[in-house]
Parts: structure tokens; sequence; C-alpha cells
């Protein structure tokens, strides 16, 4: 609601030209959540975050198989097992293609049930997203088919700083590809994005899922689960600019923007947040 009420919708359709369906709400899928959600296999909220998930998922796909770029403002990073099941399924029935995703990201939110610590849903999401972590239940997670899931050798991590003991044994044991903060200290952004790339391969449809905290705390206080020595908002910017300009961005998901924690930080925040969109629909510097 914040990055909407900043002026983004008109941003993108004044000066990047771009014709935007837009039912003019922010869903908060109140009415899907339940009076009682017990704790199960270690998850907190199951049955609300899956609930949710799988709407958005509906709706992502929709929007995706008609061909349209999908922005999905966020909210907690959970959200992503809704936008990336809906444009994996997309784009495998549209082109035939599997799709690769780039989580920017100070987290690697690929904890099994199993493995977390915490039971938070939004440490999880590339498990399911991947089949890593799978459930039989169709109210918890069940609902997530294969032709909605992704392939872990077509996923690249940008940003990484705070990882479990047992998402580091997860990512070492799948030979996940991995760039870290000390990554780009040592080679610089602009060589993490050429190897980011070149790993995915050209032609290939991304879907980028950009969690701002993946920024360091100096330009996105205004999130849950904050790390020091992140991204500078210039490295964010790059990133999303590179992306865009491979010409195969099918769909970007922005979260763990949250105005109401750190309040003297949340313009700070929210801009930050409007700038990584806007690069990576296309806005340049000159
Ligand atoms: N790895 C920790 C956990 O699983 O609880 C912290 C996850 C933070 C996730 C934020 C959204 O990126
Ligand atoms: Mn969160
Ligand atoms: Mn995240
Ligand atoms: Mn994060």
């Amino acid at each position: 609601m914040a990055l909407i009420q900043a002026g983004l919708i008109d941003q993108l359709k004044d000066e990047l030209e771009y014709n935007i369906h837009y039912d003019g709400q922010v869903h908060s899928y109140s009415e899907l959540i339940p009076k009682e959600d017990p704790d199960y296999r270690n998850m907190k909220n199951p049955l609300a975050v899956s609930a949710v998930t799988q709407t958005l998922s509906k709706q992502v796909y929709e929007h995706a198989k008609e061909g349209r770029f999908v922005l999905t403002l966020g909210g907690d990073h959970s959200i992503a097992i809704g936008t990336v099941s809906g444009t994996a399924k997309a784009i495998r029935e549209r082109l035939g293609r599997e799709m690769a995703v780039i989580w920017v990201d100070a987290h690697a939110d690929i904890n099994t049930p199993e493995s977390s610590e915490s039971g938070n849903i939004h440490g999880m999401p590339v498990a399911f997203l991947t089949g890593l972590a799978a459930e039989k239940r169709e109210d918890i997670f069940g609902w997530l088919k294969d032709d909605q899931k992704i392939s872990v050798k077509k996923l690249v991590y940008i940003g990484l700083r705070d990882i479990d003991r047992g998402e580091k044994k997860i990512l070492r044991d799948n030979g996940i590809k991995a760039f870290s903060m000390h990554d780009i200290d040592r080679h610089g952004i602009g060589k993490v994005m050429d190897m980011a790339l070149g790993w995915i391969g050209s032609d290939t449809p991304i879907h980028l899922s950009f969690d701002v905290d993946a920024l360091d705390p100096m330009w996105a206080p205004s999130t849950g689960t904050p790390v020091r020595g992140g991204l500078t908002l210039r490295e964010g910017d790059y990133i999303a600019e590179c992306v865009h300009e491979t010409g195969s961005l099918v769909a970007l998901d922005l979260v763990e923007v949250n105005p109401s924690l750190e309040s003297e930080g949340a313009s700070e925040t929210i801009r930050a947040g409007c700038s990584i969109i806007r690069c990576a629909l296309g806005d340049t510097l000159l």
C-alpha cells in the first residue's frame, strides 16, 4: 500500500509508459485467514499462508498466461510461494520453457519445515518452490504441483549474508548457485551480475524475487529482518537494471517493505523499493 501511495503506479504509467492492469485494491486476503491455525510440522500459520499463496498463485498465473509482466508488492516473502508458482506454470504453458529465478536477499529462505529454527514460513518459500520441502496435505501447500515448481539448477541468489546452518547444507548438497556479499566485495557487482546471468543462460525467462532486506539497513531500515553489511541502493538498482537488459524478465516481486517498523526510515525504504522496481522495468540513468 505504501509503495502505491508513494505514486509507483503513476510513475510506471507516465514515465515508463506501461499499460497497467490493476484492480485498485490492496489485497489483505483476510477472508482466507482461519480462526484456528495451529502449528504443523513446525510451521507457524500454515493454513493461512497456504490459502493466501494458493489464491495469489492463481491470480499471478491468470495475468502471466496472457503474456503480461507481473509485479507483486509485499508483504512477507512467503508470498513468493504464490508468485513464483504462478509464473512458472504460465511460462511452461505459453513458452514450453522452464523459468529461472533470481532471488536477491540477505537470507536464502530455503529452510525446510524441519531445518527451520523459527518455524516462520518466510524462511521456507524456496524449499517449497524447488520441491526440497513437500507436504501431501492439500490445505498446507499440497496444492503445489510439479508444473508450478522450479529447478534448483535455475535458481541464483545474490546478496546473501545471514544463512542458517541447515540452509548452508541444503545449498551445498544441491549445488545451488549463490553470490554472497563476500563475492560482491571480491568481484564487484558488475562481474557478479555477468556470472549470475551467465549461469542462467541467455533467452531464459526470469522471475526476479527481490527482498528489500538485501539492501543495507542504511537504505532500507523498515523491514522485518534487517542485516547489516548489505547492498548499496546503487548495487540494488544495478542488479535490477541488468536483469531488465536481458529482455527476459517476466515477473518481479518486491517484498518485505514494512513502514510500521523503524518508521523514521519508512520513506527511505519506500523510495528504495520504488527505485528498484523502476530500474527492473526499464528506467535508465541516461
Ligand atoms: N533464516 C531465518 C528463518 O528461517 O527464520 C530468517 C529468515 C528471514 C527471512 C526474510 C524474508 O527474508
Ligand atoms: Mn517476512
Ligand atoms: Mn526473503
Ligand atoms: Mn530476507
